[in-house]
């Protein structure tokens, strides 16, 4: 594991750097990449941002001052990817050598060259926040919205139990220096497409409860995207639906991926640990966000991790 200050040293001495996000970006993922690139330019290197998937309407501004690079023979450095495979293609073919890996996701594998992981982070945009105090860049308004986007989304504009002091202290220095907190609060939270709203209503209609209403599960299939005709930034945030309702300690998303197999978002109220059920199925993630795949037909799938769940609230493993 490498120091945040080493790959500062490595930022610093690098003319060109490539900066990698994950695939289904979301907030935390962009905003880091855009923030780092920013502050890149403002040393006078180059840098670029990649993303296997194009960058929706709901994030575009945070590419509102970054004309597109695109260079070979760069440092490359991937942000908030907790594992090779989420970088997707075609970043996956592109990219056979990360040289950092900056992330907080606890249960990630490496597969960087050195890697800064600290899961005490709410947000990778955290970490950034210190990497730019390394590097000696003031923060200014732009840099200020990428680091603001990427805490507010990754703590459900700070409610999620990853929220800590540091996380409330570094948005306040990120509003000081100019973060339209209040603008990109409305846009990411309290804004939502038609087609999220058909979404909704769907997704709704899917719901099902076990253990007396203590684990409840929604369903998100490739028909209902193609009926609603969501794009990804619609279905940001869905996967906090189940846990939401009253009762609920255990919330499950079941998701069909392309390939036919079941993306199993899952959601944990307080002290259950949501990793402990997805580790049955070699997924991983946080205490109160997990993840993991079950390739099998959603019937199956959804007894699997429905077993799982009541399994864990009876016996706690
Ligand atoms: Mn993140």
């Amino acid at each position: 594991m490498a120091t945040l200050e080493q790959i500062a040293e490595a930022l610093r001495s690098a003319e060109r750097v490539t900066i990698l996000c994950h695939q289904f970006p979301d907030g935390d993922t962009l905003g880091a990449g855009t923030a780092l690139c920013r502050a890149l330019r403002r040393l006078d290197k180059r840098a670029a941002v990649h993303c296997s998937d194009p960058i929706g309407p709901k994030y575009a501004f945070l590419f509102r001052d970054l004309p597109d690079d695109d260079f070979e023979n760069g440092l490359v450095v991937s942000v908030d990817v907790a594992d090779r495979s989420l970088l997707g293609e075609p970043l996956l073919s592109r990219y056979g050598k990360i040289d950092f890996a900056v992330d907080h996701h606890r249960s990630g594998i490496p597969f960087a060259a050195e890697s800064y992981v600290d899961p005490t982070a709410a947000a990778t945009c955290e970490i950034i926040f210190d990497l730019l105090k390394l590097l000696g860049v003031p923060l200014d308004r732009l840099l200020a919205d990428s680091l603001y986007t990427g805490v507010t989304t990754d703590t459900g504009c700070f409610k999620y139990v990853n929220t800590t002091p540091r996380t409330h202290r570094i948005a306040a220095e990120l509003i000081e220096a100019g973060a339209d907190s209040v603008e990109i609060d409305r846009a990411m939270f309290d804004t939502k497409s038609r087609a999220r709203i058909e979404m909704e209503r769907r997704v709704l209609d899917s719901i099902r409860f076990t253990r007396h209403g203590e684990i409840a599960l929604i369903l998100i299939t490739k028909q209902m995207i193609g009926e609603t005709g969501v794009v990804e930034d619609d279905l940001d945030g869905i996967a906090s639906i189940p846990r939401s309702i009253e009762g609920v300690r255990i919330g499950i998303t079941l998701r069909e991926k392309d390939d036919g197999a079941y993306k199993v978002s899952l959601r944990a109220r307080p002290p259950a640990d949501a990793s402990v059920i997805c580790g049955h199925f070699g997924g991983g993630g946080h205490k109160g966000a997990a993840g993991c795949t079950l390739a099998m037909p959603v019937g199956e799938a959804a007894e699997k991790i429905l077993a799982a769940a009541e399994r864990y609230l009876s016996e706690g493993v």
